[in-house]
């Protein structure tokens, strides 16, 4: 009675190269670990675990035009994008499993491939706009929405590795959940841009339900069309995510995160999620390690159909067994 097939693809990628902390290529591992699939599995979903990604580590990969392992990063985001196309063409809700967020250039644009009018939710305590140019650390992680928008295709140099990419997505396209430590060339394109955000002095202001009612009505009033949920764990309190490599006091809540991920499931438009920045060397123990992994899980999870309220499919399959 209940033969919607509904499939998902879980790709991990094992990848750091976007910044400088050891340990986030270990992601896709623990969040396994926590049990995402048997959770994907318990929700109904036919669960196709394409496992993890291996990718190319350049030997000789010098800092250029200020960016760090720039042909590291490139081809990585390349081959994930090309992994991403795949399983979202094939049918599947996508879920990707990082490493660190500059993953994002591939999996967005892996994604806007087979979708070219899809938007984007960027749950994130950073807003990952710089440009090679107003880096403050010269780490792709800190870069990646830049590579993205059509707006900055002038402002973004030629970064070896990144020519078979070219910016896709419009900012009036984005939005912006958590921000709280914005640097002052993000903050100016946040600004000239236009761009839709919602700090957390937002959330505070307007409280979680008003800022997602905004949220989807920006993205999806004068059109339904696909989402991509790009999930940083770092929009978290660090209270809660404690395992990543850049925390910042003062973020969400467990019940502003999962209510944000049950709003976008709402909309029955979710296509694709990234949960990146999961780092199990960071933290102070190995619990610290596993509640910040089960927190992941619980995001996609929720994102995916889970709800707190409960839910059940028909009054014969809950007595069958009787
Ligand atoms: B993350 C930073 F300068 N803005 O660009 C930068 F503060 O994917 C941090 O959101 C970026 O975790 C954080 O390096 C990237 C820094
Ligand atoms: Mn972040
Ligand atoms: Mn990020
Ligand atoms: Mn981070």
């Amino acid at each position: 009675s209940h033969s919607r097939a509904k499939s998902v693809a879980v790709l991990g990628a094992p990848f750091s190269g976007g910044q400088k902390r050891r340990g986030v290529e270990h992601g896709p591992k623990v969040i396994r670990d926590a049990g995402l699939i048997e959770r994907l599995s318990s929700l109904d979903y036919s669960v196709h675990d394409f496992g993890d990604l291996s990718f190319q580590h350049f030997e000789k990969d010098e800092p250029s035009l200020g960016v760090n392992f720039p042909r590291t990063v490139g081809a990585a985001s390349q081959k994930l994008s090309g992994a991403v196309s795949r399983a979202i063409g094939a049918g599947h809700t996508l879920v990707m499993l990082g490493g660190d967020h500059s993953l994002a250039i591939g999996s967005v644009s892996g994604h806007a491939q087979q979708c070219p009018d899809l938007c984007l939710i960027w749950v994130d305590a950073h807003a990952d706009l710089n440009t090679p140019m107003t880096s403050p650390s010269g780490n792709l992680h800190g870069q990646p929405v830049a590579f993205m928008l059509k707006e900055l295709q002038d402002k973004i140099p030629d970064v070896p590795g990144f020519s078979w990419t070219k910016p896709f997505l419009s900012s009036r396209d984005l939005v912006y959940i958590g921000l709280r430590d914005v640097d002052p060339g993000e903050h100016h394109l946040l600004k000239t841009l236009g761009i839709q955000y919602f700090s957390m002095r937002d959330i505070d202001r307007l409280g979680i339900q008003r800022v997602m009612e905004a949220t989807l009505d920006h993205l999806l009033a004068r059109k339904q069309r696909p989402i991509h949920l790009s999930f940083d764990i770092d929009g978290f309190d660090p209270s809660l995510a404690p395992a990543t490599g850049t925390p910042v006091n003062g973020g969400l809540t467990y019940r502003e995160g999962i209510y944000i991920t049950e709003e976008i499931h709402n909309t029955g438009l979710l296509s694709a999620v990234d949960l990146v920045e999961v780092n199990p060397f960071l933290g102070a123990n190995r619990e610290a390690a596993e509640t910040t992994a089960s927190l992941a899980v619980d995001v996609i999870a929720s994102s995916l159909g889970q709800t707190r309220e409960g839910a059940h499919a028909s009054i014969d399959t809950m007595t069958a067994r009787l």
